[in-house]
């Protein structure tokens, strides 16, 4: 705490922040597995979701290069945060996510196709075959948790054994409206679980310059909710602090602010170049401690991996996000009035007209290409 008080006056509280770690860099295990978690089939799952979603990002990028898709920002180097939380949630949980969660939005059973849509800026892509009740990708950075506060009162008010996660980044703990998220749950105990990605750069701004915060997750203690941190590139720990604030949440104990953190190895998004104001260096000591290397490396300390199996599961992925890629593509184009279709129920006047302007812009732009 940086303060200097005057000497002799009593302390009122006292506060600590714990982090969580099971797995280090090297594979290592620096504290037991949780029995669920124990057997290496579970952390085989665990590791294909993160190269499902590093193998979908790739492709993505490539994409976008081609101008085949909109801007795309990757989670390189998080996976461990998306498929931490996903496999931590039971499918009746509502995912209110932000735009570096796609793997557990695939996790939940959005398929390729459907992400991809999004990029593509199709309505699709926010309508898919996943959990229904989930929230579509949060671009707004912040506002998605008061969502997810609210999704979270109506479930406590209709006496629901489910909950809320709500993902967003260090930036994001910045704004108003997560702060006032933060106080709602905390003042009416709300079963939800706000999960900080903490990847040290909010696009050019580092950390330091964002907050003087010791931890991000301390910001949770003033609105007196259960508060963790996790190593965000080990995603035994994000799974296990994300797990035990849901039992807290189902259990009528109120909210749960995680701070998962990790480093953002890629570029903020395809529309950014890091290199104009972040030192490679830096990237390049973090590179050691990404998510999917030390499970990889545990899982052949138990002799559960080998060259072979890495091979195997790296086409499995390819071949998952290729089809996804050609169904995406192979799918009808969408009238363009779609994206009108599903702001209210009903359209509001002002709505509807300016769809009908667009649609007739659109159509007589048509009209005069085809006359040439
Ligand atoms: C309300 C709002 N303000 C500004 C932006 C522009 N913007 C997009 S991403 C971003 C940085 C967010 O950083 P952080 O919350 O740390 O998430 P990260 O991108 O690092 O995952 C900003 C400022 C936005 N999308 N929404
Ligand atoms: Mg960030």
């Amino acid at each position: 705490m940086r303060s200097d008080p005057t000497p002799g006056l009593p302390v009122v509280a006292r506060f600590e922040i714990r982090r969580r770690g099971y797995i280090d860099e090297d594979g290592i295990l620096v504290r037991p597995l949780p029995p669920k978690l124990s057997d290496p089939q579970s952390m085989i799952r665990l590791y294909r979701g993160m190269v499902l979603a590093r193998t979908l990002d790739a492709k993505c990028v490539a994409l976008t290069r081609q101008g085949r898709l909109g801007t795309y920002a990757t989670a390189y180097g998080q996976e461990a945060v998306p498929i931490g939380v996903a496999s931590a949630m039971r499918s009746s949980d509502v995912l209110v996510p932000s735009y570096r969660e796609n793997a557990a939005l695939l996790w939940r059973g959005v398929g390729v196709d459907e992400v991809l849509s999004y990029y593509a800026g199709s309505e699709r892509g926010s309508n898919w075959g996943g959990p229904a009740h989930d929230f579509p990708t949060s671009i707004t950075v912040g506002g998605h948790a008061l969502h997810a506060a609210g999704a979270a009162c109506a479930m406590q008010y209709r006496g629901e054994a489910r909950a809320v996660v709500c993902v967003f980044g260090d930036a994001a703990t910045s704004k108003g409206d997560v702060y006032e998220a933060f106080n709602l749950a905390g003042v009416w105990r709300l079963p939800v679980v706000f999960v900080i990605t903490n990847n040290q750069w909010a696009i050019s701004t580092p950390l330091a310059k964002q907050t003087a915060s010791e931890t991000l997750a301390q910001k949770g203690l003033a609105a007196g909710i259960a508060v963790e941190q996790a190593d965000g590139n080990d995603v035994v720990a994000v799974h296990e602090a994300v797990r035990v604030g849901l039992d807290r949440a189902r259990t009528g104990n109120g909210a749960t602010l995680v701070e998962a953190v990790t480093y953002r190895l890629a570029d903020h998004n395809t529309a950014d170049d890091a290199r104009r104001y972040r030192d490679p260096a830096d990237v390049d000591a973090h590179v050691g401690a990404e998510p999917t290397g030390r499970v990889r490396r545990w899982l052949e300390s138990v002799q559960a991996w080998s060259e072979a199996r890495q091979s195997k599961l790296q086409a499995t992925c390819t071949a998952v996000v290729e089809a996804g890629v050609e169904k995406l593509f192979a799918a009808e184009r969408e009238s363009p009035s779609a994206m009108f279709d599903h702001v209210y129920s009903e359209p509001s006047a002002e709505l509807a007209r300016q769809r009908d302007a667009g649609l007739r812009a659109i159509a007589n732009e048509r009209r005069a290409k085809r006359r040439g």
